[in-house]
């Protein structure tokens, strides 16, 4: 079971914000547990089990996978890791998953919000594409998972907006700049 001690802060922003990037910094320098979303439902499609098989289509797709999926694989690595402070990456992506991770799992500490316009994350992406791997950093797929962001993930931002618990970073400079920023956000919450 999930302590309930535990401080769990949510990394959002689009599709190739830095998401991934900035937390192995945050990881570094505070030592906190990092769990990307992504990667644990990508460790699920390299399985080859027969729900890998249905994540992958999703995930072509741009689309969302189901929440039951999603906070079940975080709520296990939550409830299995050392230590109380961890990064949540890529998770809530709709409404609803905030609701039902509060409500299931444990309410959130904070959001980090990566602010990043679609052509630089664009281009981040199919740079990145070159080299990744990723079934979904083609040109096809990044339309559809900035629509899926637009549509179904701002709305998450803007609901924690509301309450007072967003941090929102540019993430258009260079990755060392864009960190200056976070430290100083992680030192007033963690201090
Ligand atoms: N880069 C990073 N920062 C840079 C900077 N400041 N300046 C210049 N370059 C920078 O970075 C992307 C690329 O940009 C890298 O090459 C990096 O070097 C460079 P990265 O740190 O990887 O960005 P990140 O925001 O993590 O991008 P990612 O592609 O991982 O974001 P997505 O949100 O698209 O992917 P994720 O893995 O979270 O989700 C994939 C799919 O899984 C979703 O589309 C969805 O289908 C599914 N999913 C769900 O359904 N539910 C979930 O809860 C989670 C995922
Ligand atoms: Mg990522």
């Amino acid at each position: 079971q999930v302590n309930p001690d535990a401080e769990i802060v949510f990394v959002l922003g689009g599709p190739g914000s830095g998401k991934g990037t900035q937390c192995e910094r945050i990881v570094e320098k505070y030592g906190f547990g990092h769990f990307s979303a992504g990667d644990l439902l990508r460790a699920e499609v390299a399985s080859g089990s027969e729900m890998g098989k249905e994540l992958e289509e999703i995930m072509k797709e741009g689309k969302l996978v189901p929440s039951s999926v999603t906070i079940k694989l975080l709520k296990k690595a939550i409830a299995t890791a050392d230590g109380t402070k961890f990064l949540i990456d890529g998770f809530p992506r709709a409404l609803d998953q905030a609701e039902e991770f509060e409500k299931e799992v444990i309410p959130c500490k904070m959001v980090l919000f990566f602010d990043c316009p679609q052509d630089v994350m664009e281009e981040r992406l199919l740079k990145r594409a070159e080299t990744s791997g990723r079934a979904d950093d083609n040109i096809e797929t990044i339309k559809k998972r900035f629509d899926t962001f637009v549509n179904a993930s701002m709305p998450v931002i803007e609901h924690f907006e509301k309450v007072d618990k967003v941090a929102k970073i540019s993430a258009v400079p260079a990755p060392e700049e864009v960190f200056v920023e976070v430290s100083k956000v992680m030192d007033t919450q963690f201090a």
